[in-house]
C-alpha cells in the first residue's frame, strides 16, 4: 500500500486524506490504488459509519498525475481510466455507509469529479473548481459528464467543461455543484462535526438512500415507487428504526447503531 494516503479513524469517522502535496495531490497508478483499497477498508470497519476524503496541503486533488502520462509513451487512456478511475468512481457510489468529501482548496481535472462523486460535498471557502481537461485535450472522466449536468444543469456544465473556468466554493454551492462551504479557519471543525453526525445517524437507512439516488435518474416514477417500496422494506426492518420509532414516543434522543 503506498504512502500517499493517510488513514485515520477518529469516533466512527475514518479519515482518507490524499496526501502528494508537493504535486498538489495528484493522481498515480499506486495512489489510486490505495484509495481503493482504503475505502474497502472503511467500508468493512463496522466501527466506521461514515467516511471522509480530504487533501494534505492546500490541495484536494490535481487529478491525474501528468507527470506519470508522459513517463509512459505506451499508456492506454482507456485502461487507465476502466483500470484506476472508475473502479474508484463505482467504490464511492456502491459503498454503503456516506462519503463526505472535504475538498481543503483546489479540485482539478479528476480531482473534480472524485469529489462530485460523493454523497455530500462541502469545501473550504478559498477553494475551488477547475474541469481543468479542457486545458490539455482530454475530455472530462471519473463521471464528471454524469455528476456535473445533474448537479448544474446542462448549460452551465458544458460550459464549465468547455472552457475549464475556475469555479471557487461560494459560486459552486450558488450552482447547486456542492453542499456548503465553510470558512478557511473553521474548515475542519465543521467538517469534524458534520462527519461525527453522520457517524451517529442510522447507517443503513443512509446507505439504502444512496442506492436509491444511484438509480434515481435512470428510472421511470412508477420504477422508482416500487424502488422506495423495497428499499423501506429494507430499512424497516433494521434495529436502528425500531431504535428510532422507540426513542421518538419515549421521548428522547435514539441512539442508532448502525445496525
Ligand atoms: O489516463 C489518463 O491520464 C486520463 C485521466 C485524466 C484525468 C485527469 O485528471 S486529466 C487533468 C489533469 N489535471 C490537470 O490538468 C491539472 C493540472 N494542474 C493545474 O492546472 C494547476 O496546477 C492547478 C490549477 C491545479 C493549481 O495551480 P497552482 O498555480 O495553484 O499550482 P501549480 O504551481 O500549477 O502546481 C504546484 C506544483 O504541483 C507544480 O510543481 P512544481 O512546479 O512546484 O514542481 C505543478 O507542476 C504540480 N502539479 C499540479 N498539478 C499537477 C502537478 N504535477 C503533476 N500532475 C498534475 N496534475
Amino acid at each position: 500500500m503506498s504512502e500517499s494516503v493517510i488513514y485515520t479513524v477518529e469516533k466512527g469517522v475514518a479519515t482518507l486524506q490524499i496526501h502528494r502535496p508537493e504535486v498538489l495531490n495528484s493522481c498515480n497508478r499506486a495512489l489510486l490504488t490505495t484509495l481503493r483499497e482504503l475505502l474497502a477498508r472503511g467500508a468493512s470497519d463496522t466501527s466506521v459509519r461514515a467516511l471522509v476524503l480530504t487533501g494534505t496541503g492546500k490541495a484536494f486533488c490535481a487529478g491525474q498525475d501528468l507527470t506519470e502520462v508522459i513517463a509512459d509513451k505506451e499508456m492506454d487512456f482507456n485502461k487507465t481510466v476502466q483500470d484506476y478511475y472508475n473502479p474508484l468512481i463505482q467504490d464511492i457510489r456502491h459503498l454503503e455507509k456516506p462519503v463526505v468529501a472535504a475538498v481543503n482548496g483546489v479540485a482539478a481535472g479528476a480531482g473534480a469529479n472524485i469529489a462530485l462523486a460523493c454523497d455530500i460535498v462541502v469545501a473550504k471557502a478559498s477553494a475551488c473548481f477547475i474541469q481543468a481537461f479542457s486545458k490539455i485535450g482530454l475530455v472530462p472522466d471519473s463521471g464528471g459528464t454524469y455528476f456535473l449536468p445533474r448537479l448544474v444543469g446542462w448549460q452551465r456544465a458544458s460550459a464549465l467543461m468547455m472552457l475549464g473556468d475556475k469555479v471557487f466554493a461560494p459560486q459552486a454551492k450558488d450552482m447547486g455543484m456542492i453542499y456548503d462551504y465553510f470558512p478557511d479557519t473553521s474548515f475542519e471543525e465543521e467538517v469534524r462535526a458534520l462527519a461525527g453526525r453522520l457517524a451517529q445517524m442510522p447507517t443503513k437507512g443512509l446507505a439504502y438512500t444512496k442506492m436509491l439516488l444511484n438509480q434515481s435518474f435512470a428510472h421511470t416514477l412508477s420504477v422508482q415507487l416500487a424502488q422506495e417500496g423495497l428499499w423501506q422494506a429494507k430499512a424497516g426492518a433494521t434495529e436502528d428504526y425500531r431504535e428510532g420509532v422507540r426513542a421518538f414516543l419515549e421521548k428522547r434522543s435514539p441512539k442508532f447503531k448502525g445496525q
